[in-house]
């Protein structure tokens, strides 16, 4: 296997250590990044491109759509630069965590390899910081532009919408992050300062007495934590823990603050929100040692590890709200899954982790970081998926940017610090939790000891690691993580399972010999004076293996997705017959074999996974036929770089799941076309019948948000026909979306040029979880119509549309 150079540790000028000695923090520490080099191709290019493509591109972006400009007007405005006449506030009210996040990305690398020309350019971007920061410490351009007209989110007075939309706390809390991560890669203080001025700011107008409101968007709690961290000042913590003690009851699931967050026991409400705050909760406890805080995590934790985590670690059931859905509600093709979120999953894991000592968080970590976490970006680091859903017809694509472009900066400064996930420390334990070709230096009980990784993993599970003590030899526990899935454990709990056992199991070698299996909290360990030249071997075996879901899952019923190792993968249209893969049967009996690809997807090296699958497809009479082809499987972080069309993660192996390509009907030969709207129209006429008029399950297509206008559907037949009937199932997505069925529609038949109204048409029927029949009078025409009359206050949208 090829392997590429990531070069690591060049410039470890300042180690990732706090500086303010006897502060208590989590029990077990991570090994920094900075102490850990990844040359394993996996990471290894993940990394190097994240360093030379995604960040300097993101700052690109940044620049492009006028993110810096928002800092540089600010900054005129507070010179009081009469000739700047362009002060309207645009984009969104967090434009400004966009530069921030990616900063903190830039800062990471230059921890470990020196960049004078984005050392420079750090320092540009902060000094423009700088200038538009108030004389008091409040950093907020929405509102410093045009403090007269601020962003709408942003109220008209500071802090009025604190609680709600502003994002005012929300981008500070990522100016901490990234004032942390420059100060500590930099020794400079620019940044930090800038930071500080504002924390202090923060802690004169929050608290007991000041104002109690919590913070709209969780983060600020983490930042204040690491900026607590890196001054010692314990009124940054305070503040943090008050940010959370204020928040709830009675404000509202969607920002987390229905409850007190300590009586908070199940996941829900936005979910990036939702994990930067359980994040904040695991900090706050490891340094205060608060149990209610660990009580509420653990809870939530559990939920949503056994009732809302998507196979590929992704959490976030539904746009509305960007939210966790009902306990096993998982859709899979409109699974929001945003990547911000899967970033904040892992935040949350490790500190768990760090907290408990137990594999399983880091198990699902893994599951994570392999799957829906790196699935937010291309392999050649330039494009971005915000949602990471786990099917499509075609509809979903990668985008080099966002109007909304939380994700990109997010991936930009966490892969940055992926080596920071693999060891830990406590005393004289080390665990090693991930696996990459590499080394690490990491000091047990004040003694240095260099560890030599030697794998492929993702691809095979045989792991050597040499132990080099500096000096001497160093007693200590090692910890070695023996994933759940080598243990047959899909996932900790019973939310997914393997459909068979394996029987092969996992081993440790000690200096050539097996080591019994001990097992404790999800690792071996061997405890031992270590000298120069031990080794510790690891064989997983790699099985491809079949997943099931918990049978409330009802989206995955009767469905099976495959896994290798710690690798979901997926079926995409360019690799199976006739680019269609949702209709793929993939029974039991089915061989799978993994197959290694060279410079295949965007000239990546992979494992893919083959066999045969049986291809359903509906005949003119409407009857199911079955014919074999060849099935070739992605890993699910790949799809999406080859064009727009079908991907599955989940395919059918029980005939209740099977979905069939439709029959040759009029309507799924005909074109269609509509008013502008979202989705693709192909589900409309797919043959695959709704469960209600809220089941978004199958796709849709929609005109959300518009309301209160008229829109079309075309359908233009292959050849002209006769018809007489239809049949129409509407979306509606009541309570809680923004789609309705119309107020009214109508039916047109092309006749040469002109459209007309059927004639006799009765129906017409606007009814929910039916379809509308409407019979007329049979008319020979090349196509129909639809017009429909949106409600006054709600959009609309159609699940399937027929014709008789
Ligand atoms: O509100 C700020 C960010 O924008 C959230 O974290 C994302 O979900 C997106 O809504
Ligand atoms: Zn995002």
């Amino acid at each position: 296997m090829k392997k590429k150079h990531f070069c690591g540790l060049l410039v470890a000028l300042f180690a990732f250590t706090y500086p303010v000695s006897a502060m208590q923090d989590y029990p077990i520490q991570p090994v920094s990044f900075t102490d850990v080099t990844i040359i394993g191709e996996f990471w290894a290019d993940r990394i190097e491109t994240n360093r030379s493509v995604t960040i300097p591109t993101s700052f690109q972006k940044c620049e492009e759509s006028g993110r810096m400009d928002n800092f540089e007007r600010a900054a005129r405005v507070l010179k009081g630069d009469e000739s700047l006449t362009d002060r309207q506030v645009r984009g969104l009210s967090f434009d400004d965590t966009d530069p921030y996040k990616v900063l903190e990305g830039a800062s990471f690398g230059l921890s470990v390899k020196s960049e004078p020309e984005m050392d420079k350019y750090l320092d540009d971007l902060i000094a423009l910081i700088a200038s538009a920061q108030e004389a008091d410490g409040y950093l907020y351009t929405a509102r410093t532009i045009n403090p007269e007209q601020p962003h709408e989110w942003a109220g008209s007075k500071r802090w009025q919408n604190v609680k709600r939309l502003s994002h005012e706390l929300y981008n500070m809390g990522h100016l901490y992050e990234a004032a942390a991560a420059h100060y500590l890669a930099t020794g400079k203080k620019t940044l930090l300062n800038i930071a500080i001025k504002n924390a202090n700011l923060l802690c004169n107008t929050f608290g007991p007495g000041k104002n109690l409101d919590a913070p709209g968007h969780q983060i600020i709690e983490m930042g204040l934590v690491k900026l607590y961290r890196v001054t010692g000042e314990k009124k940054y913590l305070d503040l943090a823990k008050f940010f959370l003690d204020t928040r709830g009851p009675g404000d509202g699931e969607y920002s987390q603050a229905h409850k007190k967050v300590v009586d908070q026991d199940e996941a829900v409400g936005h979910a990036v929100r939702a994990t930067y705050m359980y994040s904040g909760m695991a900090d706050v406890a490891a340094i205060t040692g608060n149990t209610s805080y660990l009580n509420a995590i653990d809870k939530i934790w559990e939920n949503i590890v056994n009732k809302k985590m998507y196979v590929t670690g992704g959490i976030g059931a539904t746009g509305s709200g960007e939210a966790f859905g009902r306990n096993y509600e998982l859709p899979n093709m409109t699974a929001y899954c945003e990547t911000c979120a899967a970033i904040g999953h892992v935040y949350l894991n490790q500190r768990l982790f760090l907290l408990h000592g137990q594999a399983k968080y880091i198990d699902v970590m893994e599951r994570i970081l392999y799957n829906g976490l790196i699935s937010g970006v291309s392999l050649d680091g330039q494009t971005f998926f915000y949602p990471n859903p786990l099917e499509s017809i075609g509809q979903h694509s990668r985008s080099p940017w966002f109007g909304c472009a939380c994700c990109p900066g997010n991936i930009a400064r966490f892969i940055a610090s992926v080596p920071g996930y693999m060891y830990a420390i406590r005393e004289d334990n080390l665990y090693l939790n991930l696996f990459a070709a590499g080394n690490a230096t990491v000091t047990v009980n004040g003694n240095k000891v260099e560890i030599v990784q030697e794998t492929d993993y993702p691809w095979k599970g045989n792991i050597k690691l040499t132990i080099k003590p500096e000096t001497g030899t160093v007693p200590f526990n090692f910890h070695v993580r023996i994933p759940g899935w080598a243990r047959n454990e899909c996932v900790p709990g019973d939310l997914y399972s393997f459909l068979h056992e394996c029987s092969e199991c996992p081993e440790v070698k000690l200096n050539g010999r097996i080591v019994p299996d001990n097992l404790i909290d999800g690792y071996i360990s061997i405890t031992r004076s270590w000298k120069n030249g031990d080794t510790v071997e690891l064989e997983l075996p790699m099985p491809v293996r079949r997943v099931v879901a918990n049978r409330k899952v009802e989206a995955d019923q009767g469905m099976v997705a495959v896994q290798r190792g710690p690798i979901m993968y997926c079926a995409e249209w360019p690799d199976n017959p006739d680019g269609h893969v949702r209709n793929l049967i993939l029974s039991d009996e089915q061989e799978l074999v993994a197959q290694w690809r060279e410079d295949f997807i965007a000239h990546r090296n992979m494992m893919l996974i083959s066999g045969e699958a049986d291809a359903a497809n509906k005949d003119e009479a409407g009857e199911v036929v079955k014919t074999k082809q060849q099935l070739l499987l992605i890993p699910y972080y790949a799809w999406a770089h080859r064009g727009r069309g079908e991907m599955a993660v989940w395919l059918a192996y029980r005939d209740e799941a099977v979905r069939p390509l439709p029959g040759p009907t009029i309507a799924s030969k005909s074109k269609l076309s509509a008013s502008a709207g979202k989705g693709s129209l192909k589900v409309i006429v797919d043959q695959a019948d709704p469960k209600n008029s809220s089941d978004q399950s199958m796709g849709i297509y929609h005109w959300w948000p518009d309301n209160n206008c008229t829109k079309w559907i075309m359908m233009e037949f292959e050849k002209p026909a006769t018809v007489s009937g239809t049949e129409v199932y509407w979306f509606d997505d009541r309570p809680h979306g923004g789609c309705r069925v119309p107020v009214s529609w109508r039916l047109l038949y092309r006749d040469g040029d002109t459209w007309r109204q059927v004639k006799d048409g009765n129906g017409y029927g606007v009814e929910r979880n039916i379809y509308n029949q409407t019979a007329f009078e049979a008319v020979a025409t090349d196509a129909l119509k639809i017009e429909l009359q949106l409600s006054e206050r709600f959009s609309g949208g159609i699940l399937e549309w027929r014709v008789d």
